[in-house]
């Protein structure tokens, strides 16, 4: 099998033995870090999503291919592109209350702090009050809250509506992610009832973009 397909099969099948092997492979042959992450192991995760909801996968082995991501980002990290750039700004970065899913946020985190970002990240299932807590303790520009499910869109509104009964809204402009949102949702429906600016990022690097834009 060519080593596209193989990367992309081991994130399906969960198979974690020789994936450092098959990684170098990958880069020796030529195709950056991020590539490998975007162009085959992040396929390979959304045929497990697509199995997982016909209930063609269980729940066990859709973990398994979450370590196997989570490992070969961790192989990939150091060969990321880096600028030289640093200090451009600070953002929290946290999955919201309820929920799980980080590993899109913690890519988000790798892209943001391979581009001279400072990011603080406060981990999974985060309630309003510890992200606010943390973005005035660790002085941040922005906040970024990701979360992927349909139930989490529920609650990144009441964590807007937490910041506007604060008077925080304006202090923090907030991103958002995660595979649940849509742009309509985030940037009309939320930004509507938002007292400040409310963003979707699609992927990670629209998350740079929205971070160039956001900390001047
Ligand atoms: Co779950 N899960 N999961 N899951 N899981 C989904 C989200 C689901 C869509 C699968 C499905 O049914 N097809 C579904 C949600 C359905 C819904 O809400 N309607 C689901 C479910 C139901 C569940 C459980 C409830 C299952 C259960 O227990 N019965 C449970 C939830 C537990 C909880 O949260 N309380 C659960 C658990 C899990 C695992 C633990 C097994 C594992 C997560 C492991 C981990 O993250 N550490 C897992 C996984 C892996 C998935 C899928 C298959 C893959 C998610 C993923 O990592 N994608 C997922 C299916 C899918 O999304 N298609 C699914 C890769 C990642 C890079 O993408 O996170 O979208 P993503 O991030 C992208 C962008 O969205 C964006 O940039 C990233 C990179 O480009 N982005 C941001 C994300 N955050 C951002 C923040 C930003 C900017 C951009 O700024 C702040």
């Amino acid at each position: 099998m060519p080593i596209e397909q193989r990367l992309e099969r081991r994130i399906i099948d969960g198979e974690k033995k020789g994936l450092e092997a098959d990684l170098d492979e990958a880069m020796a042959a030529g195709y950056k870090a991020l590539a490998i992450i975007n162009d085959f192991l992040l396929k390979g995760m959304q045929v497990v999503g697509e199995l997982f909801g016909k209930g063609e996968m269980q729940l066990p082995f859709v973990l398994q291919s979450a370590e196997v991501m989570k490992t070969a980002v961790a192989h990939l990290e150091p060969h990321i592109e880096k600028t030289d750039d640093s200090g451009k700004g600070r953002i929290l970065l946290a999955t919201v209350r309820g929920d799980v899913h980080d590993i899109g946020k913690n890519l988000v985190d790798i892209i943001l702090s391979n581009n001279g970002f400072e990011t603080v990240n406060i981990g999974i299932k985060q309630p309003i009050n510890e992200i606010l807590r943390a973005a005035e303790e660790h002085d941040v520009d922005v906040i970024g809250m990701s979360g992927l499910l349909v139930k989490s869109t529920q609650i990144m509104r009441e964590n807007l509506e937490e910041m506007n009964q604060r008077g925080v809204a304006e202090r923090w402009p907030v991103i958002l992610g995660g595979a649940a949102l849509t742009r309509s949702f985030v940037e009309q429906d939320l930004a509507e009832m938002f007292n400040g600016e409310v963003r979707y990022a699609k992927d990670a690097f629209e998350g740079l973009k929205l971070m160039d834009a956001l900390v001047k």
